[in-house]
């Protein structure tokens, strides 16, 4: 039975059988947005895409930045002012994303992630601690929606591959309602290293940030120490 996490809520990195969690993948699974539009003729359906980014940052025991993954597509960007690029494999290799999805799923919820980092706890750097998730809205040009506007986002832990789930060992559904309403960044959680052992906890904070880099500011300034 996958656990049903709530906003805050903490947990052990422990399968039912007792054995520790250490490969499993993190992902996020979303909708497009679909409007009913009235007009002369009659109504019509419009599906706009949404564009969502997972990243993650990880930091040591003092909430400094080690690594991170997010997408390559802004490193032109990022070269003209000296910041650290994108990439989608951490350097110990511990972590992978399984690359930009940039539609949401059209036609209904299709139960499967449209963005997937998977872990290896075991390859990790052991001066990494703290291991934050987050995602951002990326607009397109004319688009002005925000979390309150999508119908749905979930992020869950499961064992097996971006291709295939063996297992499901936890699921949090990410509140779309009235409160998210403006926000376009939300931290979805951290594993966290205690006495040796890996933990969750299911932040589920919206942020004021408009991208991507401000959402690692406020992880450093206001999670990670
Ligand atoms: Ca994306
Ligand atoms: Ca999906």
């Amino acid at each position: 039975m996958a656990i049903n996490l709530s906003k805050g809520q903490k947990i052990d990195l422990r399968k039912e059988s007792g054995e520790k969690l250490t490969n499993f993948c993190v992902g996020v699974n979303w909708g497009a947005i679909e409007t009913v539009k009235k007009g002369l003729f009659g109504s019509k359906k419009v599906i706009e895409d949404v564009d969502l980014d997972l990243s993650c940052i990880m930091t040591d025991a003092n909430g400094n930045q080690l690594d991170h993954i997010y997408s390559p597509d802004y490193n032109g960007f990022l070269q003209k002012n000296n910041l650290p690029l994108g990439k989608l494999t951490s350097q110990d290799g511990a972590l992978r994303h399984s690359g930009d999805d940039r539609q949401g799923d059209k036609g209904g919820d299709d139960g499967l992630d449209n963005e997937i980092i998977t872990v290896d706890l075991n390859r990790l750097n052991p001066s990494i601690d703290k291991i934050f998730f987050f995602i951002n809205i990326y607009l397109n040009q004319g688009q002005t929606f925000d979390f309150s506007n999508i119908p749905y986002a979930k992020i869950r832990m499961y064992e097996g591959t971006p291709q295939k789930v063996n297992s499901v060992f936890s699921e949090y559904d990410i509140a779309t309602d009235a409160s998210f309403a403006g926000k376009r960044a939300l931290i979805l959680g951290k594993l966290y290293k205690r006495n040796g052992d890996w933990k969750f906890d299911a932040i589920g904070d919206p942020t004021d940030d408009k991208v991507f880099l401000q959402t690692i500011q406020t992880i450093l300034d206001k999670y990670a120490k």
